[in-house]
């Protein structure tokens, strides 16, 4: 593969700040957000007068500890703009993060929030080796998502040719890639797999692509992902965090010549990892929920989002910026399983150091009688799909499983191509328990 190191002339100069004048510059920045958050916003006044506090009281990054929490419910009980620090007028555009039930939470951006956010896409695929005069093919959804357009206006600012996709139709992206010939790919890790599966359904080798990289995210996936992926396309495939309500894609992303984490764009969010249950924050190290406060958003400040993200922090090393560890999934997607704590990304590791297994998979919870149950229902690859073989990984599988997790799992090896595919972001968990609504 390539060496896509960008030229260090090339980055955003805060890329390579000194800590101490970034702690300076993000300082600076908390305490306005804070005073414009008190002074615009009622959440924040109401939340910040509950706890006795003034904006005045934030003298330094350590106070951020002592400003409320803003949660996903308090932004559902906003609805649909009640967190808005500007008029509705100064808005230019509205994304929606999908809420599985009920209403969606909405979010909100000024003109310079736009500008903002082109600007670290931008960073991010420059990080990622894209560079100007690419062709980038951007195949997540567009939308009231966030993925498609954040990933479309960064690729623009950066100097990039854009095929704006979207999900979907999957025989045509396979067409635009070989005949555009795109240098970068931008989707979701499941998707980018099934565009794999799509090149080599219609007798196309997706080696002889000229894709370089894939900007992967919007999902957890995994270095085992990575690997399938990288063998299979002759690319790199790097990581890319974010979330609607703090902005969309950009928040983080994984630089190319490290690989080794995402690294958090600081000048624009302040990242703590606290404790999931008690909310205490937690050193830098330690894995925990991120929570993540925003520097210089207009429209919709927030302080102290608990993202429900598990991650921890890590000192940088291609920029001098932080990086959090790879998400592992989220506090709300942890399947209990008899007492016993899991996450899809886990079964996704296992699944995959299997070589006659294939990266498409479910989790089925079940509560046949008193005790939960799951099943990790996985597709054999087709060079490994006879029923004899399908019969020896399941076993295997499952014994896998339970050393490493501690609790027993059933595993059904299947026919390839049985499994629904996803567009965007895969489903990895069926829930058939009684009671239990849809994740
Ligand atoms: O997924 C924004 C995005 C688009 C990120 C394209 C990256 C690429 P939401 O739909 O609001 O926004 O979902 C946000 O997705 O809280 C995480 O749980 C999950 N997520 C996003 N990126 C990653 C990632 C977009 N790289 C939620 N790894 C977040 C793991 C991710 N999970």
């Amino acid at each position: 593969m390539l060496d896509l190191t960008p030229d260090p002339s090339s980055l955003d100069p805060e890329e390579l700040a000194p800590p101490e004048r970034l702690r300076d510059l993000q300082l600076q920045r908390l305490q306005l957000t804070v005073e414009r958050a008190f002074e615009a916003v009622p959440f924040y006044r109401r939340a910040f007068t509950e706890a006795g506090l003034r904006p005045q009281d934030v003298h330094s990054l350590d106070d951020l500890a002592r400003l409320p929490f803003t949660t996903k419910e308090d932004l559902r009980l906003s609805y649909p703009l009640g967190m808005l620090a500007v008029p509705r007028s100064q808005l230019l555009r509205i994304h929606a993060s999908s809420g599985t039930t009920g209403k969606p939470t909405v979010v909100a951006y000024t003109k310079g929030d736009l500008d903002s956010w082109s600007a670290l896409v931008a960073r991010s695929i420059r990080a990622a080796g894209g560079r100007p005069g690419d062709l980038v093919h951007v195949a997540y959804g567009y939308g009231l998502f966030t993925g498609g357009l954040g990933a479309h206006y960064g690729a623009e600012r950066l100097g990039c040719t854009v095929v704006p996709a979207s999900g979907g139709m999957t025989e045509r992206q396979v067409t635009l890639l070989r005949d555009l010939r795109a240098d970068v790919i931008m989707l979701t890790p499941s998707y980018m797999l099934v565009i794999l599966d799509e090149f080599e359904r219609l007798g196309f080798d997706p080696r002889e692509s000229a894709l370089k990289v894939g900007i992967l995210g919007a999902e957890p996936w995994t270095e085992e992902m990575r690997q399938e992926i990288e063998a299979r396309a002759d690319m790199h495939a790097v990581d890319i965090y974010g979330l609607s309500e703090v902005m969309g894609p950009g928040v983080a992303q994984e630089c190319v010549e490290t690989k080794d984490g995402l690294t958090i764009w600081e000048d624009h969010f302040l990242p703590e990892v606290v404790d999931p249950v008690s909310g205490a924050p937690l050193p830098d190290g330690e894995p925990g929920e991120l929570v993540l406060t925003t520097l210089t958003k207009e429209a919709m400040p927030l302080i102290r989002y608990r993202t429900r993200d598990l991650t921890r922090l890590l000192p940088g090393t291609a920029r001098t910026m932080r990086r959090m560890e790879r998400i592992r999934g989220r506090t709300d997607d942890m399947i209990i399983l008899r007492g016993v704590n899991l996450f899809p990304s886990q079964v996704e590791e296992l699944v995959l150091r299997i070589p006659g297994l294939s990266p498409h998979f479910l989790c089925v919870l079940s509560r046949p009688e008193r005790l939960d149950e799951m099943t990790v229902r996985v597709e054999a690859r087709p060079e490994a799909a006879s029923a004899e073989r399908r019969s020896r990984m399941g076993a295997e599988l499952s014994q896998r499983l339970k050393h490493a997790l501690g609790v027993t799992v059933a595993a059904d090896v299947i026919e390839p191509g049985v499994l629904e595919r996803s567009l965007g972001k895969a489903k990895r968990v069926l829930d058939l328990r009684p009671g239990t609504p849809a994740r």
